[in-house]
């Protein structure tokens, strides 16, 4: 089992040929955070994702090969599963039952808050980042410095607030029904199917993190189901 200092370099190293990043820790009092495989409270999390196309050369290279459900979740798991053995952790998956506060994880490990999408905003990546697990430890890790400027604040215009064809983005929250119809209507199916959710593609924050095409129509393809 590896020690609270070494974890997040041991994690990194090993998850670095798939594009899967660690992205921050988060220390939790005595009954705070989620449960260990032992059943008591995790004491930290270590929080994995991919910034910008990270993971999609070794996922889009994984992928032609695998007909089953779910398969950015699958592919994840293969990859950090296996590190709870060697590390003494307890691995959690965003979109397993019950979910994880993967996102409030987010704003606490890296300081990023929410953008008017709902989704969370880094100063560097903008709006193209994720969360493809964490691994929870029973004592505590050294944290990174965490980002404080929260680019929505200076965004005037809010372009991402007007560009949904279909007005499924507002301030009131995300309208899941109206954007799965649009998503499955022949405009829809030529636009946001094609070059990913227009909305998301209207912010100007961290453009050169834009997934890759094949990235962007695997998302909205899973967005539909
Ligand atoms: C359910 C869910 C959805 C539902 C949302 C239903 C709804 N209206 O709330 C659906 C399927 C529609 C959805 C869509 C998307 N999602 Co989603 N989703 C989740 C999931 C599995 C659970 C959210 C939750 O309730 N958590 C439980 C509570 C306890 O956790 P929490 O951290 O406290 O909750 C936060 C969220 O609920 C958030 N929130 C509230 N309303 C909304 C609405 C939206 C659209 C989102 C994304 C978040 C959000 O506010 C809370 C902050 O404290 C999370 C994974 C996870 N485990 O969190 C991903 C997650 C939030 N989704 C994510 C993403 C990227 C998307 C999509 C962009 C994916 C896509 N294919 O394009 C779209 C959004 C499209 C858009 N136009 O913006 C990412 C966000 C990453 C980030 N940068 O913040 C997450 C973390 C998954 C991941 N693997 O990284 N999602
Ligand atoms: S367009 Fe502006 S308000 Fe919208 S997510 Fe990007 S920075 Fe934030
Ligand atoms: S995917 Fe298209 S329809 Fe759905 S919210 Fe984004 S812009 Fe609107």
């Amino acid at each position: 089992m590896s020690g609270p200092s070494t974890v997040p370099g041991s994690i990194a190293a090993a998850l670095k040929p798939c594009g899967i990043l660690v992205r921050g820790a988060v220390n939790f009092v005595p009954g705070e955070g989620p449960l260990l495989a032992d059943g008591k409270y995790a004491l930290a999390v270590v929080l994995l994702g991919n910034a910008g196309g990270s993971i999609w050369p070794s996922f889009g290279n994984w992928l032609p090969g695998y007909d089953g459900a779910d398969p950015l979740d699958t592919w994840s798991k293969q990859l950090i599963r296996p590190l709870t053995e060697k590390l003494g952790a307890t691995a959690y998956f965003p979109s397993d039952p019950p979910w994880q506060p993967f996102q409030q994880w987010a704003m606490r490990a890296e300081g990023l808050k929410p953008s008017p999408l709902g989704i969370l905003i880094h100063p560097q990546f903008g709006l193209w980042h994720g969360y493809r697990g964490a691994l929870g430890f029973p004592f505590e890790i050294e944290t990174s410095a965490k980002v404080s400027v929260h680019p929505c604040d200076g965004c005037i215009d809010k372009p991402c607030l007007t560009a949904c064809p279909v007005g499924a983005v507002s301030r009131a929250g995300f309208d899941v029904p109206a954007c799965r119809s649009y998503l499955g209507s022949e405009p829809g199916r030529k636009t946001c199917i094609v070059s990913g959710c227009l909305a998301r593609e209207a912010c100007p924050v961290g453009a050169e993190f834009r997934y890759p095409p094949e990235q962007l129509q695997f998302h909205m393809r899973a967005l539909m189901r």
